[in-house]
């Protein structure tokens, strides 16, 4: 794999190119307002401005304006029999009633349910009639997904969880399965104590709430073996995390990436030729700057990349995953690992 070329974009424009794929998502359809004639040029007549009927297509969440052209006129929901005059058998049904009213008047329902809702004129009856008929959102709702890392965290490993859902939410609300809550897309969670979780996304958009579960195993922590630095082994931080990466290709072919220390709190992996670093890792004690190991990594590579990284004093683990074909995005995880001192 040859890398090295620039391929790797830098990392504003990378976000550049993030903004502005978010921009050219589709647009979630907003409410709209729909305005019906009453009694226009004096005639019994309910005229809708879009249909020139007396009906009226609309979407749940939008609303209807009837505006009086003359009265006295009502728009008051419910059935007539039909054929019938001025004399004729109405039955309102009670959803909305605006009342008798004369030109000039203005009434507004929004309708928040999916169905057929007809309405005629107390005045008139069967002589003025219309109907409204509200139809699903427009849209779907999203489908919820998500994924985390480390998918097998033990007590005090910070766990990242990312929104993959689809359908361009715009709120999310996050149950961690022990008391604790988010309302952010991708939200950083540790848990306190070893267990099995449920953790549950529901997201939101303007046409629906979908929500999906995943049950997250939770291991005791405690110290494990020192680290111990090998061909495919990094010890940092004064070798307290052991930092590993594996490669894949698209080919399926996969291996541990060659180890080279560079100093206490850093070094490289070459993956197929010495002479060609592929990534820069390192990890930083920052638990006098934000009670944090920091851990960084850059990639010179787009072959996927899974990086490990072992706190040996705690047994808390990260794991940082670059897709194949990918340019290497940068990691830079100042809250990597909440493990002080
Ligand atoms: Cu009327």
């Amino acid at each position: 794999m040859r890398n090295g070329t620039p391929e790797r974009l830098p990392q504003r424009l990378a976000l550049a190119t993030l903004i502005a794929a978010l921009a050219a998502a589709p647009s979630l359809a907003r409410a709209a307002t729909f305005v019906v004639n009453v009694g226009g040029s004096g005639y019994t007549t309910f005229v809708d401005q879009a249909s020139g009927t007396n009906t009226t297509t609309i979407h749940v969440g939008d609303t209807v304006q009837w505006n009086w052209a003359s009265g006295p006129h009502s728009v008051t929901s419910g059935t007539c029999e039909p054929g019938g005059g001025y004399g004729s058998a109405c039955t309102a049904d009670g959803v909305w009633d605006s009342g008798v009213q004369n030109a000039n008047f203005s009434y507004s329902r929004t309708f928040n349910q999916q169905g057929n809702f007809p309405y005629y004129c107390g005045i008139h009856r069967s002589m003025m009639l219309g109907v409204v008929i509200v139809q699903a959102a427009s849209g779907s709702g999203p489908t919820s997904a998500f994924r985390l890392q480390p998918t097998g965290p033990v007590v005090g490993t910070m766990v990242h969880f990312t929104d993959t859902s689809t359908g361009s939410p715009t709120s999310w609300s996050w149950d961690f399965g022990d008391g604790h809550v988010a309302n952010v897309a991708n939200p950083s969670h540790f848990f306190a104590a070893a267990g099995s979780y449920t953790v549950t996304l529901t997201a939101t958009n303007a046409s629906g709430s979908n929500s999906a579960s995943k049950t997250v195993v939770v291991a005791a922590g405690g110290p494990t073996a020192p680290c111990r630095a090998d061909a495919e082994t990094l010890c940092l931080s004064n070798g307290r995390f052991q930092v590993t990466a594996q490669w894949e290709k698209p080919d399926s072919s996969t291996g541990f990436g060659k180890a080279m220390p560079l100093t206490s709190d850093s070094g490289y992996f070459w993956f197929f030729d010495p002479a060609n670093i592929e990534m820069v890792a390192k990890v930083l004690n920052a638990c006098g700057v934000n009670g944090n190991f920091w851990v960084f990594g850059a990639g010179l590579t787009n072959v996927k990349v899974t990086v490990d990284a072992l706190d040996t004093a705690t047994g808390v683990s990260e794991q940082y995953v670059n897709p194949l074909n990918v340019a290497f995005g940068p990691i830079q995880d100042t809250a990597a690992f909440p493990t002080c001192p």
